[in-house]
């Protein structure tokens, strides 16, 4: 059975990346005062955080059409018989449901939809092994349930500059915001069944990351290995020493760098930094 991979724009794979372990891609879009981009085709991160700051308007952001979905599918259906089609949560967007809306669809190709609950480099972990266990010969069942396996170790963490991108964007509630009286701290945030929800309140960003890394070292005591990604809005180099601090202090985890690209900048800002983690397998 040959089976093509799939994921979206949000899990910010790169172009080798992507050649590399033969993963297709489909594209969110950012709408701007100028007019709406495919992220990663038609803008890159730096050009939308610079069109951005000089604007008045907040940006907004769409799921691909459910067409779309039809057409690569059925575009893949010519070489593939099956599809794994991997997406950001669908607590946060209705990309996964188009995807599953098309895949009822098309014939002549079976799709299968993981509903990763998270995004960004996360995502892109789950597509990574998706495609090398394809490679490897590996049947949908196998890889849909290394998936799964996978899904109970993951664990992202993120520290916005500023929450009211999240809370206009409606991903995370302005009650759960006021409520908890985020605004004034520097929120460490997290997924919980699927959808944004406040972890911890900090005063700082320095002792947010702080927090951060502790929840890392927890996880990196109890697994042998682990992968971790540091995700970065705009701010590479800052993104850059604290993945470099933190390879000093955990021998076991194997690091690399990523980013939030135009669409979950769009929801999260310029400056939030991320990290995000699981257990190798
Ligand atoms: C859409 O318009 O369908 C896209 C909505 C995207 C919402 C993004 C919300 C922030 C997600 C943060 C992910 C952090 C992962 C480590």
């Amino acid at each position: 059975m040959r089976i093509a991979i799939v994921t979206d724009s949000t899990a910010y794979l790169t172009p080798e990346e992507r050649a590399r372990y033969n993963i297709h891609m489909i594209p969110l879009s950012v709408n701007l005062e100028d007019g709406s981009y495919e992220e990663e085709v038609e803008i890159t991160s730096s050009e939308f955080y610079d069109k951005v700051r000089n604007q008045k308007q907040f940006p907004k952001t769409t799921q691909p059409a459910v067409g779309k979905f039809v057409e690569l599918f059925n575009e893949l259906s010519k070489d593939y018989d099956d599809v794994i089609s991997i997406h950001l949560s669908s607590g946060i967007s209705g990309t996964f449901q188009g995807a599953v809306q098309a895949g009822q669809m098309v014939d002549g190709i079976t799709v299968y939809t993981f509903d990763s609950e998270i995004s960004c480099a996360p995502q892109g972990l789950y597509a990574i092994k998706a495609a090398e266990m394809s490679k490897q010969g590996a049947s949908v069942e196998q890889i849909m349930s290394t998936l799964e396996e996978m899904k109970s170790t993951m664990d992202a963490y993120f520290v916005v500059d500023d929450l009211t991108h999240l809370q206009r964007g409606g991903r995370l509630s302005s009650a759960a915001a006021l409520v908890g009286g985020l605004l004034q701290v520097k929120p460490i945030l997290t997924f919980d069944n699927k959808a944004i929800v406040p972890f911890e309140k900090i005063r700082t960003k320095k002792k947010a990351l702080r927090r951060v890394e502790e929840l890392l070292a927890k996880s990196a005591q109890e697994h042998e290995r682990l992968q971790a990604t540091v995700i970065h809005a705009n701010c590479e180099e800052e993104g850059r020493e604290w993945m470099k601090q933190l390879a000093e202090s955990y021998p076991n985890v194997e690091f690399s760098l990523s980013y939030f690209g135009p669409v979950i900048g769009t929801h999260l800002g310029e400056a939030s930094l991320g990290l995000g983690w699981v257990k190798k397998i």
